[in-house]
């Protein structure tokens, strides 16, 4: 995710012309389903909220000056959403009175809302990844760091999250250092392997301008580091800037970025160790400028879902799906499902960061996004949705006329969500 880093900036239209928009969200859950064991267990959370946005919007007259000193309108939904200065920025940033606060116990998800973990703090794991550690039992959420430090671990049952430290610190003297404070890193993630019993974090690495375009290997001992840096690379020789890891049930992992300045997606298999990537790369999405990829996979087929490149300004979100990881990969739509049109068209305002198997439930997901706030990006806030492939009432997935037709994915709307009882086993 690159700040001033943008391939084709997919403006959002919908003007604000006039416009109406508050916080009174009421919502009509679409669908109620009443079947049993694990297709109950999907259905619960294969049900989106549809907001209702209306009423008279307050702008206030500080925003409209500012509006006007800019000679800008009218603005979009998405521009005024970033501005500090609109009312509407409130709406999608609230402050503490909404915090989700793991003492109170109640387990509902709120996108958007400030999430503090087990000491009360904001979560601070940005642009991050999860590790199920098979040997503790227990989740790993490793994200950016970004009150100054890089490289944050929390872990525990995907709610209630404690603080684990700096796992990979920044360099605060050594100025030729990639972990330098200035550089960036971002998007760490973080998997074990078997043969050598290291953890293995991968990475972006860049300088502030976002020209050295490079991915990072960090390895440890144990999920909560320390984790040492090993150097960085330009994987087969290419520029790479957001990316993942995927870690096949065969235990062979792949790295999947966004290069040749962001306009398309590569894909390669890490060797056995992790620590590299091997020559073998596959293009895929050439031309389609798509970035902050999230990989899973269902029943023996792959899925992805990424974003546009607009900078930090939220933008449409894509699900594709592939036989093999290595490709072809086909773009199978938006998967947003709920919330207005406008809301939908920009992912629910946030970006796609990870996707998360929930193991009682197989076929259901768990999709992380950010919403940044790019004037303190230490206040970007996490959306966590449930994520569907398929169609949990059992009907028949849509006709495609085209070849291969693939299930549907669906991430669905909620204001206030939980995981259902069940989902760990
Ligand atoms: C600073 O970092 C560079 C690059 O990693 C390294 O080669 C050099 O030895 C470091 N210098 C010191 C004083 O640690
Ligand atoms: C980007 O920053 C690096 C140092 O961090 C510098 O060497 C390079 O010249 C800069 N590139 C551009 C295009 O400004
Ligand atoms: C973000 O950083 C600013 C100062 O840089 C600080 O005042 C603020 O409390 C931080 N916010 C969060 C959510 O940590
Ligand atoms: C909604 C709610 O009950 N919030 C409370 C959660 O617990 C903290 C700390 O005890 C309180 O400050 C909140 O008011």
């Amino acid at each position: 995710m690159a700040e001033g880093y943008r391939c084709s900036r997919s403006v959002m239209v919908l003007s604000l012309v006039g416009f109406l928009l508050t916080l009174q969200l009421y919502f009509v859950a679409s669908r109620t389903n009443a079947v049993s064991g694990d297709s109950q267990l999907r259905a619960s959370l294969a049900q989106a909220e549809e907001e209702n946005m209306q009423a008279p919007f307050h702008r206030t007259k500080r925003f409209l000056q500012a509006a006007k000193r800019r000679q800008k309108q009218p603005t979009t939904m998405v521009d005024e959403f970033l501005d500090h200065n609109s009312p509407l920025h409130r709406v999608f940033f609230p402050d503490m009175a909404t915090a989700v606060n793991p003492v109170n116990g109640s387990k509902y998800y709120r996108p958007g809302s400030i999430w503090l973990d087990t000491d009360a703090n904001p979560i601070q794991a940005h642009g991050g990844g999860i590790l199920y550690d098979e040997i503790s039992g227990t989740y790993y959420w490793y994200g950016e760091y970004r009150d100054v430090p890089k490289g944050s671990a929390t872990g525990r049952d995907l709610w209630t999250w404690k603080n684990e430290g700096i796992v990979l610190a920044a360099d605060l003297e050594n100025q030729t250092h990639d972990l330098y404070i200035s550089n960036v890193l971002e998007r760490p993630r973080v998997i074990y392997n078997e043969i050598t019993g290291k953890y293995v974090m991968w990475m972006h690495i860049d300088t502030g301008n976002y020209s050295k375009a490079a991915v990072g290997i960090a390895t440890g001992d144990s999920p909560t580091g320390p984790f040492e840096y090993l150097r960085s690379l330009r994987p087969h020789g290419r520029d790479s800037r957001d990316m993942t890891i995927f870690k096949d049930d065969d235990g062979v992992a792949y790295l999947i970025y966004s290069s040749q300045g962001n306009s398309e997606l590569h894909i390669g298999t890490l060797t056995d160790d992790y620590l590299d990537v091997q020559l073998d790369m596959q293009r895929i999405l050439v031309g389609q400028q798509r970035e902050a990829p999230a990989v899973f996979k269902y029943q023996g087929t792959y899925y992805m879902i990424t974003s546009a490149c607009t900078g930090w300004a939220p933008n449409e979100a894509l699900a594709h799906a592939a036989e093999t990881i290595m490709g072809p990969w086909e773009t199978i739509g938006d998967p947003c499902i709920g919330g207005t049109t406008m809301f939908r068209l920009a992912a629910f305002l946030s970006q796609s960061t990870f996707v998360i198997p929930l193991p009682g439930t197989p076929g259901s997901y768990v999709f992380m996004a950010d919403r940044w706030n790019p004037a303190q990006l230490n206040d970007s806030r996490y959306v966590w949705l449930p994520l569907t492939v398929g169609d949990p009432d059992g009907r028949p997935f849509e006709f495609d006329f085209g070849f291969p037709s693939w299930p549907r994915v669906s991430i669905y709307w909620h204001q206030k969500w939980r995981l259902p009882l069940g989902w760990r086993s």
